[in-house]
């Protein structure tokens, strides 16, 4: 079913095909969405513009939301093509891969903690700050990317999760302080998936192995499953829904004791 058809999204956070953002991609264009794709650098340009290639767009803009201004040259180049748009897809995060392990009081620097947030809590304020005034359409509707880590205590995860805890909050206040304009914003919760960033997680593969042996559904998430629930937020049919973190993690977050055998 087309229910996105006449929907425009713009997506941030594509490094590579096996990206959460391109799991969500694939599915916004399935149900009928026109995208628009940016790429952090020069080094992923070419990769952006073969995948945006392949969901028929021509729409690709560079944007590194640690560069000030980076956000705001974006939506101008935007405007060129695009007078509006109604999805907008935050899907990128970043903090130092020597603070992704160990201890979190031993590893954690200033700088880190800094950098962490700005780059995966403080980027999706500053774009919806920008982007306001462009989401309109009948039920525009923002959407991130967490992780358990943000409710949790996880090993290694450490400032990411301090920062995931940051990006709910905002999704939060960002839901309050759109809705007035009848913008939705939401976090979608995933489990953990293999992409380029999370490779920079020490134990990654023990992650996935304990999530499969013991989430309710005995299996980890894909992209596709992460996309399809990206594509149901932002269609009409969720259009009472805001300000939510919504797990896509195999259920996950709900155990409260690792199987017994
Ligand atoms: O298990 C996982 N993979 C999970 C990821 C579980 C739950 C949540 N998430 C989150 C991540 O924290 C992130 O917020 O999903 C989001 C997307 O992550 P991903 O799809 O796992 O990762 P990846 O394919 O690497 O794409 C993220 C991209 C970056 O890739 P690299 O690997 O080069 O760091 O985010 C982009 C970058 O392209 N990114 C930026 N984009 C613009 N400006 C910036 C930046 N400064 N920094 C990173």
């Amino acid at each position: 079913m087309k229910n996105l058809a006449g929907k425009k999204a713009l997506i941030l956070g594509i490094a590579s095909n096996r990206s959460i953002a391109w799991g969500i991609s694939e599915s916004l264009k399935n149900h009928g969405a026109e995208l628009a794709f940016t790429y952090q650098n020069e080094k992923l340009k070419e990769r952006v513009e073969k995948l945006a290639g392949e969901c028929g767009s021509d729409i690709v803009l560079p944007c590194d939301v640690s560069v000030d201004g980076s956000i705001n040259q974006m939506l101008e180049k935007l405007s060129g093509r695009w007078s509006e748009f109604d999805i907008l897809i935050h899907s990128l995060a970043f903090a130092p891969k020597e603070e992704l392990e160990g201890n979190y009081i031993e590893k954690t620097s200033k700088d880190g903690f800094i950098q962490a947030h700005s780059i995966s809590s403080y980027s999706l304020l500053e774009l919806c700050q920008e982007a306001q005034p462009m989401l309109k359409g009948t039920n525009p509707s923002v959407i991130s990317l967490s992780y358990l880590g943000a409710v949790r205590g996880m090993p290694n995860y450490n400032v990411m999760g301090v920062a995931k805890a940051s990006l709910e909050a905002n999704v939060r206040y960002l839901a309050y302080a759109m809705g007035e304009n009848n913008i939705r914003v939401n976090c979608i919760s995933a489990g953990p998936i293999k992409t380029l960033a999370a490779a920079g997680i020490s134990d990654f593969r023990k992650m996935l192995d304990h999530v499969e042996k013991n989430s309710p559904l005995k299996r980890n998430v894909t992209i596709q499953q992460v996309g399809d629930t990206a594509s149901f937020l932002a269609s009409d049919g969720a259009s009472g829904i805001t300000g939510q973190t919504i797990y896509v993690d195999s259920g996950f977050n709900i155990i409260g004791m690792p199987s017994i055998d």
